[in-house]
């Protein structure tokens, strides 16, 4: 078991010891392939003067992409956010579509952005993705869709969605911005609903620094989206849709074509890390790393813990005030849910009372790093410091209870 230099609540960086990391560590520091492989790629790019626009790294890109998928289309965009809104735009959603609440805002915001009501969905208690059974609860004469999110790569309940879809006649559409290279029941993810669409932000395991892409196996529908995210150009002057700018440009290809290289590497790398923290945390109370299925493919790039107070005797905010203290820049992946952001907050002030596992879970989650950067001894010294958070727990709040009472008692 490793360790760190900490013998007494007194050595956290929180109650002024020394920090248990000299840099920041970061949750969603990107993995880069190799350099001079990238570096080729940009100069070829600048010798060829061919910087965008159907150029051949974002071809190759598709093309690989959609190999390793077995998917019959992939079309690069410029990031998620836009490859999920000219998706939803292809597919003719309209009035309101079915989301979770626990995801990333980019979800509800590029429906909303169109002007579709996101409605929000419960989260299913285990598997942690949209509750199919509550998704009929929310159907309207006015929904058309559902886009389910495969949360930190855990695939949906796929087969339950579509069995909801077809009985109200509404169309699947999936965010799988965390589930490239995952698979669920032995298919691929990207080969679920009428598209699924791929974020490759620089925080994710894969990235072309920004980027995403729409995956599918409908022809039609890939061919309206290829030209709705180049303006509805249908051939020189002819436009045929309304459409955005939506490019990847070939410096993002590039990186994508070398990161690509790598994959095997970084999911190894994230795979080990995640072994690392789940054997180091086994058995403290109240800390659970979630579990993915490993008979599936699975990317790791995530790893979600849920603190449950009652058992570790200390709430996950304090936890993550703790852990930044120490220069452990651990997050709340998806804290407080998109209802209680803005404009939802606003807009439906009682969502909240339809979604008590969001509610629970978004008070409970907790990101930790990982990725190529992290070595296995920093795994070591955030699962050991997690271990005195608990055995110092009492301590720890008396100490932090004491500083909110004077605090309080200052502003009175
Ligand atoms: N759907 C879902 C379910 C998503 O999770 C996302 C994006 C989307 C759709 C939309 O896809 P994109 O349009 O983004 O392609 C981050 C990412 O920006 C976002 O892509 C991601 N999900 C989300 C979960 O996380 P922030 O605001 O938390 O990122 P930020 O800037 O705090 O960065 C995270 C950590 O990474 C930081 O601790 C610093 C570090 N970092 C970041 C960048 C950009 C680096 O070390 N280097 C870097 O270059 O949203």
């Amino acid at each position: 078991m490793r360790g760190n230099s900490k013998a007494a609540v007194t050595d956290l960086a929180l109650f002024g010891g020394a920090k248990a990391m000299a840099e920041p560590l970061h949750v969603g520091r990107p993995n880069i392939g190799e350099r001079a492989d990238f570096l080729d790629r940009v100069n070829d790019i600048l010798d060829r003067r061919w910087l965008t626009n159907a150029g051949k790294n974002v071809a190759e890109l598709e093309r690989r992409i959609a190999g390793r998928i077995g998917v019959k289309h992939c079309i690069a965009m410029c990031n998620g956010t836009v490859a999920l809104e000219i998706a939803i735009r292809a597919l003719e959603l309209e009035g309101e579509v079915i989301v979770p609440s626990f995801t990333f805002v980019a979800t509800a915001h590029a429906l909303q952005w169109q002007e579709i009501t996101p409605v929000f969905c419960d989260i299913d208690p285990v598997n942690l993705t949209i509750d199919p059974a509550q998704i009929t609860r929310m159907v309207t004469p006015r929904t058309t869709g559902i886009i389910g999110v495969h949360l930190w790569g855990r695939p949906c309940d796929t087969d339950a969605i579509d069995i909801v879809a077809a009985t109200h006649g509404l169309k699947v559409l999936y965010d799988a911005a965390h589930a490239f290279e995952c698979s669920h029941r032995g298919k691929m993810i990207g080969n679920f609903g009428e598209a699924e669409v791929f974020s490759f932000h620089a925080t994710k395991f894969f990235n072309t620094m920004e980027g995403g892409a729409v995956v599918t196996n409908n022809d039609k529908l890939a061919a309206k989206i290829r030209l709705m995210k180049n303006f509805g150009f249908a051939g020189y002057d002819n436009v045929i849709y309304i459409g955005t700018n939506g490019k990847m440009n070939e410096v993002c290809a590039a990186m994508g074509l070398t990161n690509l290289s790598k994959l095997e590497e970084f999911i190894a790398i994230n795979r080990r890390n995640y072994h690392a923290y789940r054997e180091e945390l086994e058995g403290v109370p109240g800390i659970r790393v979630v579990a993915f299925n490993e008979a599936e493919k699975c990317n790791f790039q995530y790893v979600p813990v849920i603190v449950d107070e009652r058992d570790c005797g200390i709430g996950r905010d304090r936890m993550i005030q703790l852990l930044h203290a120490e220069n452990i820049l651990a997050r709340r992946y998806f804290y407080p849910g998109c209802h209680r952001m803005q404009p939802y907050k606003a807009l439906f002030p009682h969502a909240g009372l339809m979604l008590p596992e969001t509610e629970a879970l978004s008070q409970r989650i907790m990101l930790l790093p990982t990725g190529t950067t992290m070595d296995l001894s920093q795994v070591g010294t955030i699962c050991a410091l997690l271990r005195q958070f608990v055995q110092w727990a009492p301590e720890i709040n008396e100490r932090l209870d004491r500083k909110q009472r004077k605090i309080a008692a200052i502003r009175a």
